[in-house]
């Protein structure tokens, strides 16, 4: 049979080298090219008011510098999750523009949420260009921006899928998502207080509640709960359970996040890491925190939470002493293979390779 759209990117650990390049990269570019209909839709469809033309067009470029540049991970996991989950009786182009645009809410709702971020961690970069609110004539304008995205995502959904039966459980799914993301980013905040280093506050409970909250729900479980909703699966039990690996997957991406905050490559993750200067209960400070001798705890005390690059570096250095990405390497590959029992317990009516494909795609990414 005809090769499904949406296929490589969950096959693709099975597929051999050019395939999965030639497969993953048509898939990407079939997701990139429905965005000039989206913007189309966001920004023609106000043709009617004139008088609001000026800040249209304002939209127009807050869109293209935000929402392209990025991975697309989240968005083409709507795709291809709803093509694996659909009937083929389901599978038209009319229900295929939808997966494709709820795909692009999704990048929406992750753009809206960096720019904030952003500003909230004071960075500089993001996807190798400065970050929005860094451009000169920007500044905090980009509280607005991001507003503007966020609205944006409801605008699409009720101009491509108001009428489908799946219509209100999206609708709240993003209101949702964008709470939990809310809630965990005050976990966030609220214990990385600037100017007041608290080391007792880093705690493996507390970390696993922050990532949870800020970052699997919306980067994990609400691209798959999506596309579910989409192939009409809106059972609770099929909810729960696909939610309980996806929430899994969610913690091990960000522990990959802040890994690569310090040691990754800025020219590849596209953005320079802030964690150690920003006072964060990033998975680093917690694992070193369970190793450290009293001198080492010390050092800690003094260095963390504070700009100055030599104080950084002085974390970093400890760090390396303690072997900390050593811990990482062998963290990451013992949590691929319980991920791998995770999915075999509670896939439940969805394929595993559902699952397997999202993992094998961040499984020791560099970015
Ligand atoms: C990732 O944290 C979490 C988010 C981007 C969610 C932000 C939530 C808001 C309500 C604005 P991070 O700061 O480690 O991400 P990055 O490393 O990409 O800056
Ligand atoms: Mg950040
Ligand atoms: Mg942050
Ligand atoms: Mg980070």
């Amino acid at each position: 049979s005809a090769r499904r759209w949406g296929q490589a990117w969950i096959e693709e650990p099975r597929m051999n080298g050019d395939q999965k390049v030639d497969a993953y990269a048509q898939e990407k570019e079939n997701f990139i090219q429905h965005f000039s209909h989206v913007l189309k839709v966001l920004v023609e469809d106000d043709l009617g008011h004139p008088e609001t033309g000026d800040a249209v067009a304002r939209l127009k470029k807050v869109l293209e510098y935000n929402v392209i540049g990025g991975k697309y991970n989240r968005g083409m996991t709507v795709v291809a999750v709803f093509q694996a989950l659909a009937e083929p009786g389901q599978q038209d182009a009319d229900s295929l523009q939808r997966a494709l645009t709820v795909g692009w809410c999704v990048e929406l709702l992750q753009a809206f949420l960096l720019i904030l971020d952003d500003i909230m961690d004071s960075s500089l970069t993001r996807r190798g260009q400065p970050c929005w609110y860094q451009k000169p004539g920007i500044g905090l304008d980009a509280i607005n921006d991001a507003m503007l995205l966020e609205s944006s995502i409801y605008r699409l959904l009720k101009f491509y899928c108001r009428g489908q039966p799946y219509y209100l459980n999206l609708m709240e799914l993003f209101l949702e998502s964008s709470y939990q993301t809310e809630i965990g980013q005050t976990l966030d905040l609220i214990t990385a207080p600037q100017g007041n280093v608290d080391l007792s506050r880093f705690t493996p409970k507390r970390y696993k509640s922050i990532v949870k909250y800020k970052t699997s729900f919306y980067s994990f479980y609400h691209p798959v709960a999506a596309a579910m909703y989409m192939a009409g699966i809106d059972g609770e039990k099929e909810h729960a359970d696909a939610k309980r690996i996806l929430l899994e997957m969610g913690e091990y991406f960000q522990i990959q996040d802040d890994y690569l905050d310090l040691f990754g490559d800025p020219s590849v993750t596209g953005k320079v890491g802030t964690d150690i200067q920003d006072n964060k209960c990033s998975w680093l400070v917690v694992q070193c925190l369970q190793r450290a001798s009293p001198e080492q705890r010390r050092v800690l005390q003094e260095n963390y939470g504070q700009k100055e690059a030599e104080k950084v570096a002085r974390v970093k250095a400890l760090y390396e002493e303690m072997e900390l990405p050593a811990v990482f390497q062998q963290y990451e590959e013992a949590s691929f293979s319980s991920l791998r029992s995770l999915i075999e317990q509670y896939s439940g009516p969805l394929p595993p390779s559902v699952f397997q494909g999202l993992a094998h795609r961040i499984y020791k990414r560099q970015k």
